[in-house]
């Protein structure tokens, strides 16, 4: 850092707040994830110098004998922790993996079907401000509004009606299991190719704690920087028939020169993912998830589908008769980090929302707890309650600063996590 603070203090600066606030509040963004010193060791190397385009071995560039051993090293564990016939780790993002998804097995105009983005959905599933609304015939299908989980019959229902080329299956804000294997079998009624989004989920699949879609999902996309603790980026698996026309896609299609040092960053990401502490991690993270959804509820608030099967849950605040904007601006005086989230017929603007998410993956990676998660629930329905209280907030935000000063900040403290 003295470097930085040497040459560009302005930026160091920057830097040193932004870590000051991971240090000193309580990260609830269900996306969100602590990585590694040497997840960000690769990520700051000197592999970000070097451009090769092209896969390992069949470059575009010279001098590439290296950092073709670190993306070889990326491929075979992700093929190692997913089980996966065919994986290209290149996808700067997960929507830049997804749109690769898209245009591997379709033409402009094709029709899809994916999950309505207030329902649990993502804007890259079909949302007409997206590319996949735009370039793609797209179709929706929601929950069912009883139950609050994917009504699998009335996708099938929507397929027939449709009959869409790719069914996509995945989710930024759904808190239940995803029965691939029933997507797979609705897709192959009408004919279609089924497109798994395993962003949100991926470090659960790899810790065999939700079903895998590997082996009825053609194509898998993910990023994998949320539950799968790596550095911020995408990647794409498939079946053995579409594997090249996915790196097609990728390169030439849409990217340039890979990000080589990010493809470094992965595979020590995935290294840690594979090993035993990795499962012990998330099983924590859905322990913590369920003890945080249960203080939320046992301190009056409602939960979309009454609970969490995995890291996330969206609480829907319409009975409070407050916008999601307000409560994460009200968390965020108190040092609690959340988003807000559209909820399935939200009478509200996507701006200001009926519904906050939370997730566990970021503070169960620096340690907390279920005693933590059940008192951070109780601050956060006192907040909902009682809006207007200002010492309640700033009792609140000295608590949970105390509270986060018991848990050092991995990555850049020398409590790093166990690999
Ligand atoms: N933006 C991510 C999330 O917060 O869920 C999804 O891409």
């Amino acid at each position: 850092m003295s470097i930085l603070a040497n040459v560009d203090p302005a930026i160091a600066g920057i830097i040193g707040r932004e870590e000051q606030r991971q240090r000193s509040t309580i990260e609830l963004i269900a996306s969100e994830n602590f990585t590694s010193a040497a997840v960000m060791q690769a990520t700051g190397s000197v592999l970000t110098n070097k451009y090769a385009e092209g896969l390992p071995g069949k470059r575009y560039y010279g001098g590439c004998e290296f950092v073709d051993e670190a993306e070889n090293l990326a491929t075979s564990r992700a093929r190692e922790l997913f089980g996966t016939e065919h994986v290209n780790v290149q996808p700067y993002s997960g929507a830049i993996a997804n749109m690769a998804g898209y245009l591997s097995v379709l033409k402009p105009g094709d029709p899809i079907l994916g999950m309505n983005l207030a329902h649990g959905g993502h804007l890259t599933h079909g949302s007409p401000v997206t590319f996949s609304g735009q370039v793609f015939d797209a179709h929706s299908y929601g929950i069912d509004i009883e139950s609050e989980r994917i009504d699998y019959d009335e996708v099938l229902r929507l397929a027939k009606e449709v009959r869409p080329k790719v069914i996509v299956a995945g989710s930024s804000a759904y808190s239940r299991v995803i029965d691939f294997a029933r997507f797979r079998e609705i897709a192959d009624e009408v004919g279609a190719i089924v497109m798994a989004d395993i962003a949100h989920i991926a470090g659960i699949v790899a810790a065999g704690l939700h079903p895998s879609p590997i082996g009825q999902a053609q194509i898998t996309t993910t990023t994998t920087h949320k539950t799968l603790r790596g550095p911020r980026g995408g990647m794409i698996m498939a079946d053995a028939e579409h594997g090249d026309a996915v790196n097609k896609t990728v390169f030439p299609g849409l990217q340039g020169g890979p990000l080589m040092h990010i493809i470094a960053a992965k595979a020590v990401g995935f290294r840690e993912a594979l090993q035993p502490s990795f499962k012990e991690y998330i099983q924590n993270v859905l322990a913590n998830a369920d003890a945080l959804s249960e203080s939320l509820q046992e301190h009056g608030l409602r939960i979309i589908s009454g609970g969490t099967d995995n890291h996330l849950m969206l609480v829907d605040l319409r009975p409070n008769d407050i916008s999601g904007r307000k409560v994460q601006r009200l968390l965020e005086e108190a040092g609690i980090t959340a988003n807000r989230n559209s909820i399935p017929n939200d009478p509200r603007s996507p701006f200001q929302t009926s519904g906050i998410r939370f997730g566990s993956p970021a503070v169960t990676t620096r340690g907390f707890g279920v005693d933590e998660m059940k008192t951070i629930g109780r601050w956060i329905a006192e907040i909902v309650q009682t809006p207007d209280d200002e010492e309640q907030i700033a009792r609140i935000r000295e608590q949970a600063e105390a509270m986060s000063a018991a848990f050092p900040l991995p990555g850049v403290t020398d409590r790093d996590l166990q690999t």
